[in-house]
């Protein structure tokens, strides 16, 4: 078995080092997370409050945020345990990298909480754990050697964590005693003189402390990888390291400890790895966490209890065991970490900021209450929202918030439909914010509107809205950079947007611009229909020179998604025209990883498009399968009914649970990736692979489609709705599902000769498919009948 899971689903494990080698999971916390690839790469950042790291590239490393297909390569930062045996000089090291010997036994083994490997090599079993503590950026290893040999073993173990090139205006590092730890200093670069405050208030200090007095150590990198190279490094095939130092050299955490094994005897070595301010920061985490016996237990305690708050809203018992899998344990877990940590940014995109918190509308609403009331206070009095959310006092808008894009209001009354069904808060709607650009105070509903007003006034003579440098899809830059260019996905979300709102006021109070709103959602199915119907499909735009593009004539990006999903989502198709639709979905985009984004996959620049033509095909946003576009399609095949389309779509998420699959995507099924390769035709032998990148809003999508769509569990002004639409091949669910505080134990059955859903609330039948008469902090039972048929 390649991947097995167990404690319950609570973990899931991966018995190679070698089928999937990118295979990896994540941790976070409030501080930090870390991206642990199988064989022992990392990539680790915490906020200061900008991302930062303390484990860095060999080399000078641009900053960016987190790559796709992030490539390793020997150097490239990673935590590993060199394992030696004193009599045989024989050498192996732990979870594989570098040596990359042989194993007797491996498994990596992803939890919500920790990571953990277990590894065996003649006679010897390794076992490490990585966890996190709630608040702090530190990582807490723990290395327990064991002698499974039947006889006696002398070894030396030698943990080498590289902290890579620091700075090029000074690095060192050193082993202090007292502390137990190789302490590495730098100066984190700059320039400007207006950069010293900043600068001198930074974490530049990274550590590698240990729990026990090594025997030995080594600091320089370079003197412990000598001549040996990291397959056999010098230093280790020495008998004993060399205590070196780093003195504006690349400094490593290396420590050797020997040990006397009897037969079935063990040795447990913790470590502690992160950035710190000073050497008395980093005492006081001496003190925390290894003078004080209660210390990791403590840190572990409050992780437990923080990761739980994050366990969502659904718990599901299907005849899919991976699907359940993924939604009791995992996409939760990868929502929860979206809310909470936004992505490691002090400036969120406008959209991702609002999809991530509406996620968080099933997991912790009171912070998705908070996320409307900051994104709002940074509205303009324009209406227009800036393409970044501030949420630190000194961020600043950086990177692709430069780049001014036109879709950020739509995501407004779309994101905030998801918090009302949840909560029923529609007080919030009355809440008082100031603009970014004016002191003067309007309600919630009042920037709604006028957010509504700038979109539907951003629109050309046509009616169909501007594009300028981007929308939805960032790197879409060139189709309207001179102001006359249009997106037909906007226009799609600019009709969707105003319909959202006007079901949202008319159940608590009516906008005064309900009129308006409805005239437009009109012009706006005339105009789309008259502009970028192609016959067969909806064009995704008209560029700055009027041509229209994503039709049929075009040899490359022939046919976009989005515009598909979103014409089901705004209702300007007709039945025929969503049949046809589909059809060109099935033929052009589907495969076996998924719906693609667009197809065939640019293979040369269109300079009326923009840079995602420039992107290799068949990655990102030209033409993988980008999961976020197809969680929109899946939302939108809900709505119409489409159910089991829906849900193969949906499925085709998922990694697995077939070896080939698996070996295929290269990832584990503990979190959804933004993207598998696609150009599915131009080039089969890489489609299917996964980015491996986590940050992604598909996954508030897909729980929203699992809850609104497929269990049809939505909440409304009523109560809670039920109207599920579960795939043919089901004869029954069991659902459990949290909803304003109340716990209710759903199972769902199809019966014969049934005309109509039935639903039994505690075994009375519901007048209609509501439940409106429950208590927070009580559970019920929720008997629901299906028709066969439907
Ligand atoms: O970023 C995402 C954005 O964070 O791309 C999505 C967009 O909706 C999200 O807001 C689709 O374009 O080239 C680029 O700039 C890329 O577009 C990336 O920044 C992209 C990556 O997937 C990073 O997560």
């Amino acid at each position: 078995m390649l991947i097995e899971r167990t404690e319950g689903g609570e973990r899931l494990n991966l018995n190679s080092p070698t089928t999937l080698p990118k295979a990896s999971a994540f941790l976070w916390n409030q501080c930090m997370m870390i991206h642990m690839n199988c064989r022992g790469y990392a990539v680790a950042q915490f906020m200061q409050p900008e991302p930062a790291k303390y484990a860095y590239a060999p080399n000078l490393e641009a900053k960016t945020f987190m790559q796709p297909e992030q490539p390793y390569y020997a150097h490239h930062p990673g935590r590993f345990f060199y394992l030696k045996d004193e009599a045989t000089q024989s050498l192996f090291s732990a979870p594989y990298e570098p040596v990359r010997a042989e194993l007797d036994h491996f498994t990596f083994s992803a939890g919500k909480k920790d990571i953990q490997w277990f590894l065996k090599k003649d006679g010897i079993s390794i076992q490490l754990t990585l966890t996190l503590p709630l608040d702090q950026p530190i990582e807490i290893w723990e290395a327990k050697v064991t002698n499974e040999s039947g006889e006696l073993r002398k070894l030396s173990l030698y943990p080498y964590f590289p902290v890579g090139y620091m700075s090029w205006m000074n690095q060192s590092g050193w082993y202090d005693e007292e502390m137990r730890a190789v302490i590495c200093q730098a100066i984190t670069p700059y320039q400007k003189l207006a950069d010293y405050p900043k600068i001198k208030t930074l974490k530049d200090f990274t550590y590698f402390m240990a729990d026990r007095s090594p025997d030995a150590w080594e600091v320089n990198q370079a003197h412990f990888e000598g001549e040996g190279g990291l397959h056999a490094p010098t230093g280790i095939t020495q008998p004993q390291l060399s205590k070196g130092d780093a003195r504006y050299e690349t400094p490593a955490g290396v420590m050797q400890y020997r040990m006397n094994l009897n037969a079935g005897d063990s040795e447990t070595y913790r470590f502690l790895f992160g950035p710190a301010f000073d050497e008395k920061e980093i005492y006081s985490i001496k003190q925390q966490y290894f003078d004080d016996a209660q210390g990791l237990i403590q840190a572990e305690e409050k992780i437990q209890s923080y990761l739980k708050a994050g366990a969502g809203c659904l718990r599901i018992k299907t005849p899919d065991p991976e699907l359940d899998n993924l939604v009791n344990h995992w996409l939760p877990r990868q929502i929860y970490y979206h809310g909470e940590t936004n992505r490691l940014s002090t400036d969120p995109q406008t959209r991702n900021y609002l999809q991530d918190n509406m996620g968080m509308s099933y997991i912790q609403p009171k912070i998705t209450r908070n996320a409307f009331l900051t994104a709002l206070s940074q509205q303009e009095i324009s209406g227009a929202m800036p393409d970044g959310i501030l949420i630190q006092e000194e961020a600043e808008l950086k990177y692709i918030n430069q780049i001014p894009h036109t879709d950020h209001c739509v995501w407004l009354p779309i994101c905030l439909k998801a918090y009302l069904d949840e909560t029923d808060d529609y007080a919030l709607l009355e809440v008082e914010i100031a603009f970014a650009d004016s002191t003067e105070k309007k309600t919630v509903a009042q920037h709604m509107d006028m957010a509504l007003k700038w979109l539907v006034e951003n629109r050309d003579e046509r009616g169909l809205s501007y594009i300028n440098q981007g929308d939805w899809c960032d790197p879409m830059n060139m189709v309207g950079p001179k102001g006359i260019g249009v997106s037909g996905w906007l226009s799609m979300a600019t009709s969707y947007a105003l319909q959202i709102w006007l079901e949202i006021t008319n159940a608590y109070q009516e906008t005064p611009f309900q009129e308006d709103f409805r005239k437009h959602i009109e012009d706006l199915k005339q105009a789309i229909n008259k502009h970028l119907w192609d016959g067969k499909w909806y064009a995704r735009g008209i560029t700055d020179d009027h041509v229209v593009f994503g039709i049929q004539e075009d040899e490359e990006g022939k046919i976009f998604l989005n515009p598909q999903s979103w014409a089901f989502l705004c209702g300007c198709a007709t039945k025929a025209q969503q049949q046809v639709i589909q059809s060109a979905v099935a033929e052009h985009l589907e495969t076996p990883y998924g719906v693609q984004m667009l197809a065939p996959a640019f293979t040369r620049m269109r300079e009326d498009v923009g840079r995602v033509t420039q992107k290799h095909p068949g990655s990102a946003e030209n033409g993988s399968v980008y999961n976020h576009a197809a969680a929109f399609y899946v939302y939108g095949l809900y709505q119409m009914g489409a159910k089991d389309k829906a849900f193969d779509v949906l499925r085709k998420m998922i990694p697995g649970p077939d070896a080939d699959d698996l070996i295929q995507r290269g990832q584990l099924p503990v979190f959804i990736p933004n993207y598998y390769r696609g150009a599915y035709q131009q080039f089969p032998r890489t489609a299917g692979r996964s980015s491996q990148l986590f940050n992604t809003g598909t996954v508030h999508w897909m729980y929203r489609a699992l809850i609104d769509g497929l269990f049809g569990l939505q909440g409304g002004r009523e109560g809670l709705g039920i109207h599920p639409n579960l795939p043919t091949q089901w004869q029954q669910v069991s659902v459990t599902r949290i909803f304003r505080g109340a716990t209710f134990h759903c199972h769902m059955e199809r019966h014969e000769g049934l005309s109509a859903l039935e639903v039994y609330l505690d075994e009375k039948l519901l007048e209609a498919p509501v439940i409106s008469d429950f208590e927070s902090g009580k559970s019920y039972e929720v008997r629901i009948r299906i028709p066969a048929s439907h």
